[in-house]
């Protein structure tokens, strides 16, 4: 089965808002805010409506950046993943019983504590980039071939 999801990196001037995530998929790693797009809600009203659930902040605005597929050797599962930006909120992060929120600078994220992709795709991102790309997992903490595609316009 493949899972839509979608994906988002509140920034605050130079940090970034990652969760640590307390369960589930991605459980004991740092990421974005997101999950899975429910049937009937568009991209940017799932992403709205994970960030609020996953954070408690209402983002206002949110800029496309990238999209990433995965596929495992483990598992038939593939999973879609639509990544924002957003600059513009409203509130302050909670802790959910999901997600434990942490500012970081953009410049020290904690890739090892992060998916093995991240590190990848993420600095390329955070120079203004968007891209395409795709990450073969042979396991959940081993990326086997990936091929990242900078977007030209
Ligand atoms: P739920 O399972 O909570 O959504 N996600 C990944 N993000 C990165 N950076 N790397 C991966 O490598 C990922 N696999 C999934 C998609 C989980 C959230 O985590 C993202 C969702 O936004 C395999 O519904």
């Amino acid at each position: 089965m493949n899972k839509i999801t979608t994906l988002v990196f509140v920034r605050r001037g130079h940090e970034i808002l990652l969760g640590m995530k307390k369960r589930g998929f991605g459980e004991g790693r740092w990421n974005g805010f997101g999950g899975k797009i429910e049937p009937g809600e568009t991209e940017l009203e799932g992403i709205k409506r994970e960030l609020l659930e996953e954070s408690g902040l209402v983002g206002n605005s949110f800029e496309e950046i990238a999209h990433l597929y995965f596929d495992f050797e483990s598992t038939p599962d593939t999973i879609d993943c639509t990544v924002f930006w957003c600059d513009d909120y409203s509130g302050e992060p909670i802790e959910t019983e999901e997600m434990r929120p942490q500012w970081f600078k953009a410049n020290e994220l904690p890739y090892q504590e992060m998916w093995t992709d991240d590190k990848f795709w993420i600095p390329l991102v955070l120079e203004g980039q968007k891209l395409d790309a795709t990450f073969h997992f042979k396991n959940l903490s081993e990326l086997g071939e990936y091929t990242i595609t900078p977007r030209t316009i």
